[in-house]
């Protein structure tokens, strides 16, 4: 593997979750593996979980860690070929790509959607731009159109809890009061496309995520009723996909509470935070004993280093 942008890159799914469970059973097992190698962390936007479990996952692995705020630190980047460039844009990301790969082996990349410009959003234009210029692995810790690394946190987190051999997904929308990006989502989708499982997805009309993601994925747009039998409920907001990053729907009736909880078979409740509480889910359901949001956050360290591991292996 040289770069890791979507859950697809990682090959066999099943055998990199149970590489991670092997890791996380003796998490130091590798520690001579990033000997004198260096990661470089760019944070467009914020983060907690990614920004911490992605460095102690390094820091596992021997690497040196760079972390840079680049949002709010670093030059305002260029991406426009031939751009004349007279405006606010102080460096060219063909410059600024090629000097970070001077000081680092990976660079792991924070840049979340403008969920004003579709296009570019689409694009990738970060990700993309660095992959084409740095030379060197690409990490998404999250894109403007995926977050593939809290979808194998997810898939670990899965298969440490499931009970039935075919589980019931439901990846449930619910409300939240500010526009958020469609990745969390989009590569959970993705991800639960490479599993056994019955997957079904539940949002109001008119929050269709992107259809070249969630392909022939069964949709239901009655909450209840794809709650009917879960074992895992995996909830997330987003904005409209098709009105792009527009909030049409703030409705309390798709929050998830205890009733809607007693419609599943038990279902574990989760969420890859950070999550608004008694807007997203009531305090009873996340501070219920099926509610495994921290768990799956520690789960993101395995993640990365799953992640990492197999990039220094492969990259010598
Ligand atoms: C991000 C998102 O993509 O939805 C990151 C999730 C890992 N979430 C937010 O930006 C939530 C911000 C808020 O104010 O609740």
């Amino acid at each position: 593997m040289i770069h890791f942008t979507n859950i697809n890159d990682l090959g066999n799914l099943q055998k990199a979750v149970q590489e991670a469970l092997e890791i996380k059973k003796n998490p130091m097992q590798n520690k001579a593996l990033g000997e004198g190698k260096t990661i470089c962390m760019l944070f467009f936007n914020n983060s907690l979980r990614t920004r911490l479990s992605t460095q102690k996952a390094a820091q596992n692995l021997g690497m040196n860690v760079i972390v840079m705020n680049f949002g709010s630190e670093g030059w305002e980047l260029e991406y426009e070929d031939g751009a004349v460039m007279n405006g606010s844009k102080s460096e060219h990301v063909k410059e600024a790509a090629k000097v970070i790969a001077q000081y680092c082996d990976i660079v792991a990349i924070r840049a979340f959607a403008s969920l004003t410009d579709k296009e570019k959003d689409q694009a990738e234009i970060v990700i993309s731009s660095f992959k084409k210029y740095a030379g060197i692995p690409v990490v998404n810790m999250e894109s403007a159109t995926g977050h593939p690394l809290q979808a194998l946190a997810d898939a670990i987190t899965m298969e440490e809890f499931k009970t039935a051999h075919k589980p019931k997904v439901v990846l449930s929308w619910a409300p939240h009061p500010k526009a958020l990006p469609h990745a969390v989502a989009n590569s959970f989708v993705e991800m639960m496309q490479l599993q056994d499982a019955d997957f079904v997805i539940t949002h109001p009309e008119g929050y269709e995520l992107d259809p070249d993601i969630t392909k022939n994925s069964t949709i239901e747009h009655n909450q209840e009723k794809a709650f009917e039998n879960a074992d895992f409920v995996y909830v997330k907001n987003w904005s409209s996909f098709k009105d792009y990053g527009r909030v049409m729907n703030s409705d309390s009736a798709w929050t998830i509470t205890a009733e809607k909880m007693q419609l599943t078979n038990n279902a574990k409740f989760m969420h890859c935070l950070p999550v608004r509480r008694n807007v997203i889910v009531t305090d009873e359901v996340i501070d219920s004993e099926n509610s495994i949001v921290i768990q799956q956050a520690n789960n993101r360290t395995y993640s990365a280093q799953i992640v990492l591991k197999k990039i220094l292996e492969s990259h010598g």
